[in-house]
């Protein structure tokens, strides 16, 4: 082993302090690829209010791992709030908020599929158990998320 001190030490805090930076506010996931026309307001929205955003495609019953890791990470990774859209069964936001306790705010999306013009998503996402609370927006209304997340962020 050698005892020669390297050169140029890294300064690890000095990186850090640049991510944090740089590091997204919200994190905007969808269930799927077609949910994306209508998620983008969110992003939008944020994106005027000069508050950083990634957006992720996740769906809860075919990438339930996936979601799970997102969200345990959120908080850790620097993430404030989580905006969660699906369709149909909209499971995504409920799964998110039981894998985190960041807000989450539930878009409920139609679809092709829908029962009932989107009523199926809309109730998915408010009918959750006591203690694993998601807020819902109105029917494919993203850029209320929006708006909501940059409320709870004070913005
Ligand atoms: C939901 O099923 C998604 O959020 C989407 O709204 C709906 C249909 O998904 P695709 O069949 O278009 O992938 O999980």
């Amino acid at each position: 082993m050698s005892e020669t001190a390297p050169q140029t030490a890294p300064e690890p805090v000095a990186e850090l302090e640049g991510l944090e930076a740089d590091a997204p506010q919200v994190g905007i996931v969808m269930g799927s690829k077609s949910d994306m026309p209508a998620m983008e307001a969110a992003e939008r929205e944020l994106a005027d209010r000069g508050i950083r955003s990634e957006v992720r495609v996740m769906s809860a019953h075919r990438d339930p791992a996936t979601v799970a890791d997102y969200c345990r990470n959120a908080r850790m990774r620097g993430l404030k709030v989580i905006i969660a859209g699906a369709g149909l069964s909209a499971a995504l936001p409920g799964v998110a908020a039981a894998h985190t306790d960041l807000p989450v705010i539930g878009v409920p999306l139609s679809s092709r599929l829908s029962v009932a013009g989107g009523l199926d998503a809309i109730l998915s996402i408010t009918q959750m158990p006591p203690g694993v609370p998601v807020a819902c927006v109105g029917l494919d209304n993203a850029r209320n998320a929006g708006h909501l997340a940059a409320r709870i962020l004070g913005a």
